[in-house]
């Protein structure tokens, strides 16, 4: 079996896992203001983080390493109270500069103990290592034990993680599923598309189809993909819609696409007269993007396994981006 299924597949363990490294960070009280930083996959879960913060009623930025090290004067950064690398390797070279970019506290958020977290004032280590070149349950599972640390900052409930880990097992029961809509319709684009925290999730999904199956993906805030966007959409065109909250909009836009020939995937509350549809399981906002994204990651594996890749090991990439 290839590793990065399995990896995928071990997403109800990267929760409890997530708990674990939250329990040991628990005492850190997160400040209202903070600027988040990754590269690739940990740069679309700095987004994710920050809009989260910023949902919570703090103050979140994100920005990718290298527009923090050579172009920061083109943003509204300020002076954040502290300062969040993502790295799941911890050694990415860009990761590891940005850090000296500010003089403020520093956490650093990886799988290993790693020179960032050696680098870092606090370190949440997350225990989810990868074989895979290619990043999956450990996106999630670092993603649920900040929110943790972030919800009991800012005096929340925090959520109870054997839950959320059970939530993630029904979420997985959908593979073969995704596994016969990719057999079952031979795509030859897709297009993802999510609001707020979920259009992070998408561009997630676009990098996730591109690293694993070298495949044509884009990603867009779910309505602006009308503005121009749309054109690529025909009848070799695959539209995978987040819709938690469905509102007449959605209904119109499903439509659209289909209009044009393209088959719409709904991932959501209602099928909304898509050609495909997962319900998705009510949660909390903020646990949307975990049990969406274990879905998209399925959806590139197999995706991969059929146009013949190694999801474990694509072409031209490298488990660990140095300069
Ligand atoms: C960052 C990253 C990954 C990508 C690939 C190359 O890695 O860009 O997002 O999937 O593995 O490296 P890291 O800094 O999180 O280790």
């Amino acid at each position: 079996m290839h590793a990065t299924l399995n990896e995928i597949r071990r997403t109800p363990e990267g929760i409890l896992k997530a708990q674990e490294a939250f329990e040991k960070v628990k005492d850190v009280k997160l400040p209202r203001k903070i600027l988040y930083t990754g590269c690739g996959s940990s740069h679309f879960l700095s987004q994710l983080l920050a809009m989260a913060t910023n949902k919570l009623g703090g103050r979140g930025f994100a920005l990718p390493c290298s527009e923090l090290m050579y172009a920061r004067d083109y943003y509204p950064i300020e002076q954040p109270g502290l300062l969040v690398a993502i790295s799941r390797s911890g050694e990415t070279t860009e990761v590891l500069k940005a850090m000296d970019m500010l003089d403020v506290r520093k956490m650093g958020i990886t799988a290993y103990e790693s020179s960032l977290s050696k680098k870092a004032d606090y370190a949440l280590v997350v225990e989810t290592p990868e074989d895979s070149v290619v990043m999956t349950h450990s996106f999630q599972a670092f993603y649920f034990a900040y929110i943790q640390l972030l919800r009991k900052s800012y005096d929340l409930e925090t959520f109870n993680a054997e839950h959320v880990s059970e939530l993630t097992k029904d979420v997985l029961g959908n593979e073969s599923y995704i596994r016969d809509i990719i057999e079952e319709f031979e795509f030859s684009n897709v297009i993802f598309l999510g609001s707020g925290i979920l259009y992070p999730v998408a561009l997630e999904a676009m990098l996730k189809m591109k690293e694993m199956a070298i495949f044509w993906s884009e990603a867009y805030p779910m309505f602006e993909v009308r503005h121009g966007f749309k054109s690529i959409a025909d009848s070799n065109s695959l539209v995978v819609m987040f819709v938690p909250s469905p509102f007449d909009w959605h209904e119109k836009l499903v439509k659209e696409f289909q209009g044009q020939g393209a088959k719409v995937f709904v991932i959501g509350k209602e099928e909304l007269g898509a050609d495909y549809f997962i319900k998705l399981l009510e949660v909390d906002e903020l646990l949307q993007p975990v049990i969406v994204l274990p879905l998209i990651q399925l959806l590139a594996y197999y995706k991969a396994v059929k146009r013949g890749m190694n999801p474990d090991n694509p072409r031209f990439l490298d488990k660990v981006v140095r300069w």
